[in-house]
């Protein structure tokens, strides 16, 4: 029996920046991830993620503004470098691209147009559709160093961090008080905070509402580049009729990754699994899909060497996350691809609803208005 005053469920990004955020509060906190340290099996493995401000809504630029800060002053804390700055492009056929600039612009933080020509010099390896939005501010996050970083700080600020430890049971006992069992442990807490990823609907399907999440293996890869030139983070925005004439699935973003290539992948089109039922395994046309797209839109990679990687998302009906609390509970579900950019400014959202009730935007409310198709 362990008294605590927060048990993390999940070693991921999420819950270890919550457990950062929780112990920096002077909370007594215990971090629990069933895998152990450096695992594959979810989705916060691997050398890089796109970090980018350009988005539509301004609370998502708010909160990526916000992580920013958040990943320096964790570099400071670590000494280890987790952002760099390669600047990042948006570009493709579609009405997006403006709604992306204005929506920067209002947010103080605007992006540059160029000339397809003007962006092919800077990064050859890619070839564009259209005009290009620049911005500066966009980069590659170190996935595994920066988990690796948000533990050893919520360590040294006094949590516990303990791997190879499956929760078995969440029991509410009352508004401030809950039971999580691992194995022949049980630990006695005033708050839970489920960070769990594809595992969300397993352990928290009968103690709150969630939206719908769909669970599904997704395959990018790294591709072998031709030369050093230089790669920002890229998306290439495809409109339906752009996609069903190529036979993409869908929109494509990607990165320059040193060390193991330029990643590239689709978004959330993957096949739907059970997270304890994986094969790893990448699915055929889609694997097929990605190197035609490579060939067609990427002429500094070898389409044909390739390495593919697997990893889950979890999606809402609305790509919105899920960050809310049920009393005791605390909710960290549904980061539909694009939470990882986020994760620091998701621990301190996890440490306030945990620790003062404080809620963030209502748009990552549990309670949310059901998507008709
Ligand atoms: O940063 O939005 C993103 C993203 C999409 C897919 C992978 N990362």
């Amino acid at each position: 029996r362990h008294e605590v005053d927060v048990v993390v469920v999940g070693g991921g990004g999420m819950g270890s920046a919550a457990a950062w955020r929780l112990a920096g509060g002077g909370a007594e906190v215990v971090l629990l991830e069933r895998f152990e340290e450096g695992h594959v099996r979810g989705a916060s493995h691997g050398a890089s993620r796109i970090f980018r401000v350009s988005y539509t809504e301004p609370v998502y630029i708010g909160l990526a503004q916000e992580a920013e800060r958040s990943w320096r002053e964790l570099e400071d804390a670590s000494g280890v470098s987790l952002l760099t700055v390669t600047g990042g492009v948006d570009h493709g056929r579609t009405a997006d691209l403006g709604l992306l600039a204005e929506a920067v612009e209002a947010a103080g933080a605007p992006g540059e147009w160029l000339a397809p020509e003007e962006a092919a010099e800077r990064w050859p390896g890619l070839r564009y559709d259209g005009r290009v939005l620049f911005h500066p501010a966009g980069g590659r996050l170190h996935a595994d160093d920066a988990v690796s970083a948000l533990q050893a700080q919520a360590a040294r600020l006094g949590a516990v961090v303990r791997h190879r430890t499956p929760v078995t049971a969440i029991v509410v006992r009352g508004d401030d008080a809950v039971e999580v069992r691992a194995g022949e442990d049980v630990y006695h807490a005033k708050r839970v905070v489920v960070a769990a990823g594809a595992w969300a609907g397993k352990l928290l399907g009968g103690l709150v509402p969630l939206p719908p999440l769909r669970v599904t293996q997704e395959q990018p890869a790294y591709f072998a580049p031709l030369g050093e030139a230089a790669w920002p983070s890229f998306v290439h925005h495809l409109d339906d009729a752009s996609l069903a004439a190529a036979g993409y699935p869908s929109g494509v973003y990607g990165l320059g990754t040193p060390g193991e290539g330029v990643k590239a992948g689709f978004h959330g089109t993957g096949p739907v699994v059970d997270p304890d039922e994986r094969d790893f395994l990448p699915e055929p046309a889609q694997g097929r899909a990605l190197r035609e797209y490579a060939r067609a839109w990427l002429p500094g990679v070898d389409a044909d060497a390739f390495t593919p990687i697997s990893c889950t998302y979890t999606t809402t009906p609305t790509s919105d996350f899920v960050l809310d609390r049920v009393g005791p509970v605390v909710v960290a579900a549904g980061f539909s691809g694009h939470g990882f950019k986020f994760v620091p400014a998701v621990g301190r959202i996890l440490a306030g609803l945990a620790l003062t009730g404080e809620r963030p935007d209502a748009r990552f409310a549990l309670d949310r208005p059901p998507v008709v198709a």
